[in-house]
């Protein structure tokens, strides 16, 4: 048994966002068919190829547990498979540039008549308003949602983040809207529309940055470096470093090692309750009781010595000696992993975060299998389909076409 057994999706997403989402519903259980254009596919099938001929990374990483059925939308026999699927499937999931699925015959409208109880799950860049036509990638929603203002040093420029919370993070928010949707189904026996637009769900994630946007009104933020370096504030939120961004103060700190390593860096968050733990561990037991160090707000001003006196101590121990002598004190702390410590540590192997996948064209590669564990909807990973792998299988099983049905529609080019 799966959370999602007997929840078939008609995949019609391509690149992330969207095959972030169908591949989530996937491993809860969903039969994914997902709809390519016969003889290219998704594009990212063969973007940042490692393996000349094999399916790349990018795509076989977000397409897991899915069936891939090849079929021309614009052909009058692939419309009617189209047609016939949507009549079958409970959720339609696509992440097309505007319009294009009312290009290809889909509307709202076109849809509920086919079948009422489907569910139209959508990402588009942006909701309605000046910029609801344009074409949207991940960079753009990250600058455009209001985490590009927001990150990177108060004297550089604006920066991405590795996280994709524009395709990844709308995609998680699109998932959580179909599911919604299909248990609001089970009582109004209606689907509806899901809308999930890029923008939203970035400024959703920097949420934290427009409740600093508001309290800029009440004069400076205190916990940001800047305001003990006394550097003035601006009208807008600032871009904080690696400020905490919450009521601890944070920062990363060089450890042994930091010189020839790039990631030999902690994360060190002077929790206030542990204070003089911090005190001992570093070697300064006089700030315990000092008038300008013993209670948080003394602290605000004076942020800049205080991390240079944690790290004096930090850069003396490697990453992981900060974890092992810090952690037993509650001082929170975190290593700075990279992506090569991250695929080799075991206990990401053992809970199926970090899995195996054999693959026909590429053999054996590495992803990242469900983040969310359930105890009655256990995850296994299959590998991503092969370009229309499934066409046959799907068009006979969830469509029952005949076997002179499925030769003759690919003598036409329709599949
Ligand atoms: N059969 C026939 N035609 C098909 C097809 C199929 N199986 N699958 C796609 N097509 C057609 C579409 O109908 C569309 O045709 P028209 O423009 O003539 O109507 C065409 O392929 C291209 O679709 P597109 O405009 O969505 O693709 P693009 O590569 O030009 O743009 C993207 C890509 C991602 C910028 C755009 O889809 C978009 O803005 N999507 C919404 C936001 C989003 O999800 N962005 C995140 C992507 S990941 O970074």
């Amino acid at each position: 048994m799966k959370a999602l057994d007997d929840v078939t999706i008609l995949d019609f997403t391509h690149v992330q966002s969207g095959p972030t989402c169908t591949q989530l519903l996937a491993w809860l259980g969903a039969d994914v068919i997902k709809v390519e254009r016969p003889g290219a596919g998704d594009a990212t099938r063969k973007q940042l190829v490692d393996k000349p001929g094999a399916d790349s990374l990018y795509f076989t990483m977000l397409n897991h547990n899915k069936r891939s059925l090849t079929l021309n939308a614009k052909h009058a026999s692939g419309r009617q498979i189209l047609e016939r699927l949507v009549k079958t499937c409970d959720v339609l999931v696509e992440n097309f540039a505007p319009g294009a699925l009312d290009r290809m015959g889909f509307t709202w409208e076109r849809i509920q008549e086919l079948n009422p109880r489907m569910i139209l799950a959508s990402v588009k860049g942006f909701g309605p308003g000046p910029y609801a036509e344009c074409k949207v990638y991940e960079n753009v929603a990250q600058c455009a949602g209001g985490a590009a203002s927001t990150t990177g040093f108060r004297d550089g420029p604006p920066l991405v983040t590795g996280a994709q919370i524009g395709d990844s993070g709308t995609g998680l928010h699109l998932a959580l809207g179909i599911v919604a949707a299909l248990f609001q189904r089970e009582s109004s026996g209606r689907g509806q529309r899901v809308f999930a637009p890029m923008q939203d769900g970035v400024l959703n994630l920097c949420r934290v940055k427009l409740r600093d946007q508001q309290r800029l009104d009440a004069g400076p933020l205190t916990e940001y470096s800047q305001y003990g370096e006394g550097a003035p504030f601006g009208d807008a939120t600032p871009r904080a470093g690696n400020d905490s961004g919450g009521g601890q103060p944070g920062r990363i700190l060089k450890c042994k090692g930091w010189e020839t390593d790039p990631n030999a860096y902690t994360y060190f968050i002077t929790q206030a309750a542990v204070w003089e733990a911090i005190c001992e561990v570093i070697g300064k037991p006089e700030w315990k009781d000092a008038p300008d160090y013993a209670t948080p707000p003394a602290r605000l001003p004076r942020l800049n010595e205080i991390f240079d006196a944690i790290e004096a101590w930090t850069v003396t121990k490697t990453k992981f000696e900060v974890m092992d002598i810090c952690n037993p004190l509650n001082i929170p702390v975190g290593p700075i992993l990279s992506m090569k410590e991250l695929a080799e540590e075991p206990s990401l192997r053992e809970t199926g975060t970090i899995v195996e996948v054999d693959h026909p064209e590429r053999g054996p590669y590495l992803t990242v299998g469900c983040p969310i564990k359930m105890s009655d909807s256990e995850v296994e990973v299959a590998r991503a389909p092969l370009l229309g792998e499934h066409t046959q299988e799907v068009l006979r099983e969830v469509l029952n076409y005949s076997d002179d049905d499925v030769a003759a529609l690919i003598e036409s080019g329709a599949v």
